[in-house]
Parts: C-alpha cells; structure tokens; sequence
C-alpha cells in the first residue's frame, strides 16, 4: 500500500504562503525573494507552461538557430532542413557540455565542442568518434523540447505533458493574428534588457497602466489613457465614455475590413491564459511611433490602411505582443536569477522593408527603448522596496489594476495546483 510522502518543509512553506494570498492585494516578499520560490517558479511555472521565446523570422532558413536561456535551463531552437522548427536541450549526451554558446547563428550539423560528437537537425546523433563498433547511436539522440508555433510566435515547453489548452489560443487568435502574416517578416530590431528584480515584478508592472501617464511620455503619445483595461469609477466615467465610443467605432470600421478586434480574455481562465484586444490609437492613430505614424512605409501583409491601431495579445506567465500596420512587436520576459530578468524585445517589418528606404531602426525602436527603459527604473525600484523588509502587500486599484490582479490570480492558481 501506498503511504503518502510527508510534505517537506520548503513545500509547506510554499503552500502556507499560496493559501494566504489575498485576492485583490500584492504578493508577500518571500515570492519575489526566496530561492526556493525560485526553484519553485523555474519547475512548475517555467517548466510546465507555455513559454513565448522567439519569433519565426529569427530562424526562417534550414540551419538558422537560436538560443534561450531561462534559469539554469538553455535550449536551443532550429529550423531543421524540412523546415520545421524543433526544439531541444541545448546539451550534449556524451559528457553534458552546452553545444550552442551563441544566442543565434546558422549550423549545418550540430557539433559539440568538447569531443565533436555530432547531431543532425532532427537531433540524431549522427557521428561520434572512438566509440566502439557496436556502439549504438540511436539511444543518444539530443532530448526534445515540445514546441509550436502560433503563426510566427514561438512557445516551448519545457513539462513532459504540455497544457493541452495551447490549442484552445491558437484557434481563437488564428483569426486576429494571420492578417499580419509575421511569418512573411524580418527582424528589424532585437534589444536584450536585463532588469535587477524578480520576474514576476517585470510581469506585474506590464498588466497595469496605472503608471503610464506619470511615466511614458513617449508611449502616451498614442496610447489612450483609457485604452487599457480601466473599469469605471466615479472620477473617470465621461472620459471612459468617450473612449469607449472611439472603441466601437473602430471595431465597427476594423471588422468590416475582416480584421477581428473584439476582446477575448482568459487570464486567469485558462492553463495557458492569454487576452486580446484590438485598441485604437491616439492622433494619427497608426502605429506606436513618437509621431503616431508608421515605422515603416512598407505595411505588413496587403495592408493599404495605415490606421488600423495595435491588435494586443498577453499571454501568461511571460508575453506581451503589438500588432499594427507596419510592424510587430514582441516582448519575451525570461528569468536568470531570483533578482535578474531578461525582456527581449523584438521588432519586425515586412520582409521586402529597407532599412534607410521604408524604415530606420533609430525611429522604429524608439518609443518601446525609451518605455522599457522607464519601466526597467521601476521594476527594479519596487525591487528594491521589497526587499528592504518593510514591506507588505498593499491593495491593487479596483478600477485600473484588474489585470494585474489576473496575473497574480493566475500565477497562484498554478502554482497552488502543482506543488504537491
Ligand atoms: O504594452 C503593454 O502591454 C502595456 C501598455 C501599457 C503598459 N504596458 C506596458
Ligand atoms: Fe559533447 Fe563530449 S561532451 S562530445
Ligand atoms: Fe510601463
């Protein structure tokens, strides 16, 4: 007869600190700070989900790979010479050395530095020297990463029986996503930013624009100040009203066009959460430049309309995504350590766009540089309030903090149902 386990102390720990959580309210201290929760994140968080890394123009020739880095982990991600796109730990079967120490290049096979054992794109161990003659290959074979791709956007996961919801998002954003075609585009721009704070910190302060208007300058230039997610209180409700009849008036024109732009929302619904909506933008109303404009004079797809505002996807626990006219923009949020972060964020244009003709990167990349840079001051100012030990979780805003609210929801939702 089986006896259950006695629970380990780090993993009452772990629960004493879920159930307490208030809904509403932040997350205690240990969470942004103890290795174990850590641990804890990277196991059934990072290695249990759906995690965007990377999009299909970073890897759209046979040979073309990258590398992804999350905690301890590294993977490493090719396009195989049938072009499909496969996934593996970026480990060697032999004596373990990492194989790929590049964030990107192109390989032919791939050839472990240490000894030179080689492994084709599918991941067969093709060739290892000194080895005896009856050696045999086919039980060393590089260890599979599940993988997918959502029209271009590229999620791994990491668990042995990937949540069977991904399915469930792609059917529903096939619709608002294929009109952009990323897989018909180029990486215009890729800035890595690394941020001295908890990742779930950096995921927070993405889920609310509570902070934007003291913050942003560049970002609410097109940015409604109601576009994101506000419910109405009492000081906000005529301007929620205006906005909200920009809203329908858009949609109305964007549906008509064939371009969905209603709000799905599954954050804390779902295993693999995620919310869309198409938002209009401000002035110009094109594209989330410093002049409201496009980027790019070469749209995307066979856009003739330069206004079609930003098609918004988040996913949890790590993403967020723009879709507009000109370009695609993509944030990819991976931890390193209990206080280090990673944002990658990636801008793409129309395959055919030159840069210097139809685009400069300088004017492409600037509001999202200046934005993450302000952003990165406070994340890692909250960081640093935290962890001084006064700190207490304090109440979220009912009205304009209530996706942040699902992001936590969600987060110990998840975690509460997989640490046994
Ligand atoms: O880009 C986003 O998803 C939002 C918009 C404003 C706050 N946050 C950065
Ligand atoms: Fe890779 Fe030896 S560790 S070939
Ligand atoms: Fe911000």
């Amino acid at each position: 007869m089986n006896h259950p386990q006695p629970l380990s102390a780090h993993t009452l720990m772990v629960r004493d600190l879920l159930a307490r959580r208030r809904p509403g309210y932040g997350l205690e201290a240990p969470f942004y700070l103890s290795e174990e929760l850590f641990r804890a994140d990277m196991e059934h968080i990072f290695g249990a989900h759906w995690i965007f890394v990377a999009v299909e123009p970073q890897i759209a020739e046979a040979g073309d790979y990258v590398t992804i880095d999350m905690g301890s982990r590294s993977i490493l991600i090719v396009r195989s010479d049938d072009l499909q796109i496969r996934a593996f730990h970026n480990v060697c079967r032999h004596r373990g050395s990492r194989l790929c120490a590049d964030r990107q290049g192109v390989l032919g096979n791939i050839v472990c530095p240490y000894h030179q054992w080689s492994y084709d794109l599918t991941g067969k161990l093709v060739h290892a020297k000194h080895m005896p003659d009856d050696f045999d290959f086919s039980d060393l074979n590089l260890r599979p990463v599940h993988v997918r791709s959502l029209l271009g956007l590229i999620f791994i996961c990491l668990g042995d029986a990937p949540p069977q919801d991904f399915e469930q998002m792609a059917t529903a954003m096939t619709p608002y996503l294929a009109p952009h075609q990323l897989q018909q585009c180029k990486v215009a721009a890729q800035v890595d930013l690394v941020e001295n704070c908890n990742w779930k910190i950096t995921m927070e302060n993405n889920r609310e624009c509570y902070h934007c208007l003291a913050t942003h300058p560049e970002l609410t230039v097109s940015l409604y100040e109601h576009g994101f997610g506000y419910k109405p209180d009492a000081h906000n409700a005529d301007k929620l009203q205006g906005f909200q009849e920009i809203l329908e008036r858009s949609h109305a024109r964007w549906e008509a066009m064939g371009l969905p732009s209603a709000e799905i929302d599954t954050l804390d619904e779902r295993v693999t959460g995620f919310r869309t909506q198409r938002l209009p933008l401000d002035r110009c109303g094109q594209s989330q430049t410093l002049n409201t404009e496009v980027a790019s004079k070469k749209l995307l797809a066979d856009f003739v309309d330069p206004a079609l505002g930003g098609l918004s996807f988040w996913t949890q626990p790590n993403s967020w995504h723009h879709f507009m006219s000109d370009h695609i923009i993509s944030f990819s949020v991976l931890p390193i350590t209990v206080g280090k972060t990673l944002v990658r964020t990636t801008w793409c244009v129309h395959k055919d766009a030159v840069e210097g003709v139809d685009y400069s990167v300088e004017n492409l990349t600037a509001v999202w540089n200046a934005t993450n840079d302000q952003d990165r001051r406070l994340v890692e100012e909250s960081q640093i309030g935290i962890a001084s030990g006064a700190y207490e979780p304090g109440p979220f805003s009912p009205f304009i903090e209530g996706l942040l609210d699902k992001f936590c929801n969600w987060y110990v939702q998840r975690l509460s149902a997989l640490v046994r």
